[in-house]
């Protein structure tokens, strides 16, 4: 069998080292082997996603990954903003568009950055309130519901702060980064479900005046229910899925870079301790030298067609 000496390339580049290397996959499925300290790393690469078109393509996926999964009894997953990309929702490292276009969300996303400007900050998270109204979950997420219905040991942890999954039908998801709603209160840290959102919220330009609700009990600010850098994660969620990654037969990770921490080192503990664990990402991640497989392609595309061949 025929060694893909580089493995980590984006896949255009991916296809033509394949080519040079003599690997020809079929059916938009290409798959290499790669080895590194003895381990055996399962490369597919899903080329209608570098093509830009649909069909079946994990025809060609080797037969012992397919088997470990389907043998798998106890699955834990990890989305990051890519699993909620084909959605519409922006991924925390693109770069954004629109009204907000000009400002980076690491520099929103922070404690400081809301006491600076709270109505600045409030707006911005109103304005993603408002657009996730109007998007809703998109087939990976509805794979990963409908796989949960199937396999109810499956655990599902999730950096996103949207409710996607839920929507899909997932339950039990474990947020670690929080939720967009509830919000609650800056001092006294008491919970506040807000009602669904103006469309003004959404168009309101960074600069427009806006007020920020307060707090019933103290009058405190209300701010998002997220966890923002430097902040703690919340514990029993933190705890549960660090619990989830060690105590699992599979590590699923999908659609996250890898750059989050504490977040970041859960597929390193699962990898640490002998649990498979696979990639799914159209692109390279930090997290790819954890990997047991490397699937590059989309959540959208790749999830519904891989709980297929197993089920
Ligand atoms: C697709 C796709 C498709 C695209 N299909 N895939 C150790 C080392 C260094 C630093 C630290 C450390 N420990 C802690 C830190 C500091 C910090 C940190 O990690 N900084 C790094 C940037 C270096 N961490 C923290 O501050 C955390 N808190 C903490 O550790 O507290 C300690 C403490 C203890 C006790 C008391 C007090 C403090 C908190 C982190 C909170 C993160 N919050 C955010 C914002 C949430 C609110 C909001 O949304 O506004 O969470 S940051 C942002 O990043 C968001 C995300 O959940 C998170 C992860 O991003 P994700 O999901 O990976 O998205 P992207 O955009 O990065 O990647 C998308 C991926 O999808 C890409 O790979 C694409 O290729 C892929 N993709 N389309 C599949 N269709
Ligand atoms: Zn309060």
């Amino acid at each position: 069998m025929a060694v893909l000496r580089k493995r980590y390339l984006a896949p255009a580049q991916y296809r033509q080292a394949q080519a040079r290397q003599g690997l020809h996959g079929e059916n938009g499925f290409d798959w290499g082997w790669s080895f590194r300290r003895g381990h055996s790393k399962i490369i597919a690469v899903h080329t209608n996603t570098v093509r830009g078109m649909s069909g079946s393509f994990l025809r060609e996926i080797r037969p012992e990954a397919l088997r470990q999964l389907r043998q798998a009894r106890k699955v834990t997953v990890l989305t990051g903003a890519g699993m909620s990309a084909e959605s519409g929702v922006p991924t925390f490292r693109d770069a954004q568009k629109g009204l907000w276009a000009n400002y980076r969300p690491e520099d929103l996303a922070t404690p400081a950055a809301f006491l600076a400007r709270p109505d600045f900050v409030w707006r911005w998270y109103e304005s993603r309130r408002r657009q996730l109204q109007r998007l809703q979950p998109n087939a990976g997420h509805q794979a990963l519901a409908a796989w949960q219905l199937k396999n109810p040991k499956m655990t599902l942890i999730t950096q996103n702060v949207d409710d996607l999954h839920e929507r899909a039908g997932s339950t039990g998801v474990i947020h670690v980064h929080g939720t967009l709603n509830p919000v609650k209160c800056f001092d006294c840290g008491a919970s506040y479900q807000l009602p669904p959102c103006s469309d003004e919220a959404e168009n309101a330009a960074p600069d427009q005046e806006a007020e920020v609700p307060r707090c019933s009990r103290c009058k405190g600010l209300l701010r998002p229910g997220v966890v923002w850098f430097g902040e703690a994660l919340p514990a029993a969620a933190l705890h549960k899925a660090e619990q989830a990654a060690t105590d699992c037969d599979l590590m699923l990770v999908v659609g996250t870079s890898g750059q989050v921490y504490p977040i970041a080192s859960l597929p390193g503990m699962a990898h640490s301790a002998q649990v498979p664990v696979w990639i799914i990402n159209p692109n390279a991640s930090v997290l790819d030298d954890q990997a047991s497989v490397l699937v590059r392609g989309t959540a959208a595309q790749v999830l519904p067609a891989l709980f297929d061949r197993v089920s």
